[in-house]
């Protein structure tokens, strides 16, 4: 599958030959510490982009410095969308969200369905009050497109996915899709040697979620950041999980990750982590990259909060749901479902996505659609059913398909339901209390978010 390309192909190809020239071997060029002086005389001038090839994602392996919740910055490693250099104030450590179409087509962009209308702020509007459902709303069926985080390619079933990895790293790295392969097992570039470019070509998998890591010296390299997710939609059914699967109003995409400072600077530095000699302390929690303030939409950057809004923050407004069937509504072109979220775990701790306000419906762990009658104890010594929950367990490694209802919540009462004026916002956070602290104490700085049921729109009144 994986294609190691010559060097020649390289843009930067001049480069390499001075690196030759001047007798350097790329590979045995230590890393940069922060404090100490620059080494890295080979990289000058500076690499340029691959070339652009039609239907081909390029991703760009570099480090850089990112800032944590508490302003530390630590040092990180990713698959970019373009070439950036360690001392670079912003490092593309975090693939801009892409859509890769049936047609063959690299778009880049963080919405899909292509040409469907955005919610506003994320939030889609629904198309009438409820008249049978008072203070609830008949919702869209088949319309509002649906944001995307960073580190996500969202890829049409029956594409070919091209994959083009730039390594410009000192050691060697890999890019390998976990789960993605005809057999159900993994797809890889193999090793990339340093600035070395590999193509990854393969069939898009069935629809689902699939992550994508390093797995050199697991899970170190993932920690670092090298990793991302697939989502694969089927073109015929951008609404639904799958053909005959749940369908849902508009889904989220929830990637979970964790930071380990330490491994950082001696990655850092030169070294090589053990993971089992130095074992992990992580001391950031992250949901779509962001924690704390951040990742609840409530700094002072208009323009992280509104990206936050759109693509982590769960909204929208009440409505009548059936979760025996969550498709039609009782009228045709509307909805009797929720939302749905991906919950992806690419970290390395045991999460449990605890949500207030509604309970939640699980419909499938990785890839695997769970039965909705008799379920089953699993290998793990977990129940294996379709069943209203309120703490989904994650581990790493998983991905959960949730489908929030945004329904009334069930103790609310009538006489407090019918006198809501606002909107009412509920918090989701982890019940493993350290994700929910950052820099090894700062509450709540870690893994957090919060789902809006919107309040009554004015003049829609039933
Ligand atoms: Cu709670």
């Amino acid at each position: 599958m994986a294609e190691q390309l010559p060097p020649e192909i390289l843009a930067r190809s001049d480069l390499l030959k001075l690196g030759a020239a001047a007798g350097l071997g790329f590979a045995a060029l230590p890393l940069v510490q922060p404090s100490a002086p620059r080494s890295r005389v080979a990289r000058m001038p500076i690499p340029l982009a691959l070339a652009p090839l039609p239907g081909v994602l390029d991703l760009y392996i570099n480090e850089g410095y990112l800032k944590m919740v508490d302003d530390t910055l630590v040092y990180h490693r990713g698959f970019g969308s373009r070439p950036t250099d360690i001392d670079d104030p912003t490092p593309s450590l975090r693939l801009d969200p892409t859509v890769i179409t049936v047609a063959g087509d690299v778009v880049p962009g963080r919405s899909y369905p292509l040409g469907a209308p955005l919610p506003p702020r994320g939030t889609p509007t629904p198309l009438r009050a409820d008249s049978a459902n008072p203070g609830q709303y008949v919702i869209h069926r088949n319309y509002w497109a649906s944001y995307f985080p960073q580190r996500t390619i969202v890829a049409e079933l029956g594409s070919t996915v091209r994959l083009r990895v730039q390594n410009r790293l000192g050691k060697p790295h890999t890019l390998t899709v976990h789960g993605a392969g005809a057999d159900g097992g993994d797809l890889t570039t193999g090793s990339i040697a340093p600035d070395s470019v590999a193509l990854l070509e393969f069939d898009c998998p069935k629809p689902g979620t699939y992550i994508f890591t390093d797995p050199t010296n697991a899970p170190v390299e993932r920690v670092l950041g090298l990793f991302g997710v697939l989502v694969v939609m089927d073109p015929e059914c951008q609404w639904d999980i799958a053909k005959d699967r749940a369908s849902f109003e508009r889904q989220w995409v929830w990637i979970c990750h964790t930071v380990e400072p330490r491994w950082a600077s001696m990655e850092a530095a030169g070294q090589t982590v053990d993971p089992l000699q130095t074992r992990a302390v992580p001391r950031y929690f992250t949901l779509n990259g962001r924690s704390g303030f951040e990742s609840l939409g409530v700094t002072f950057d208009d323009g992280i909060n509104l990206a936050t809004e759109e693509e982590t923050l769960i909204s929208g407004y009440p409505r009548q749901l059936d979760v025996r069937q969550f498709g039609e509504g009782t009228e045709l072109g509307t909805l009797r479902g929720g939302q749905l979220v991906r919950l992806v775990n690419a970290g390395i701790v045991l999460h449990q996505m605890h949500f207030h306000g509604n309970h939640i419906w699980t419909v499938r762990r990785n890839n695997v659609d769970w039965p909705r009658r008799e379920g089953f104890v699993g290998d793990d010594g977990h129940v294996v059913l379709q069943q209203w929950e309120d703490v989904v367990e994650l581990e790493p490694m998983d991905r959960k398909d949730i489908i929030i209802p945004i329904k009334r919540p069930p103790d609310a009462i009538d006489p407090v339901w019918f006198a809501r004026t606002t909107d009412w916002v509920y918090p989701m956070h982890c019940h493993a209390e350290p994700s929910q602290t950052a820099a090894g104490g700062m509450y709540p700085g870690g893994l957090v978010a919060h789902w809006t049921l919107k309040g009554p729109v004015p003049g829609a009144a039933p």
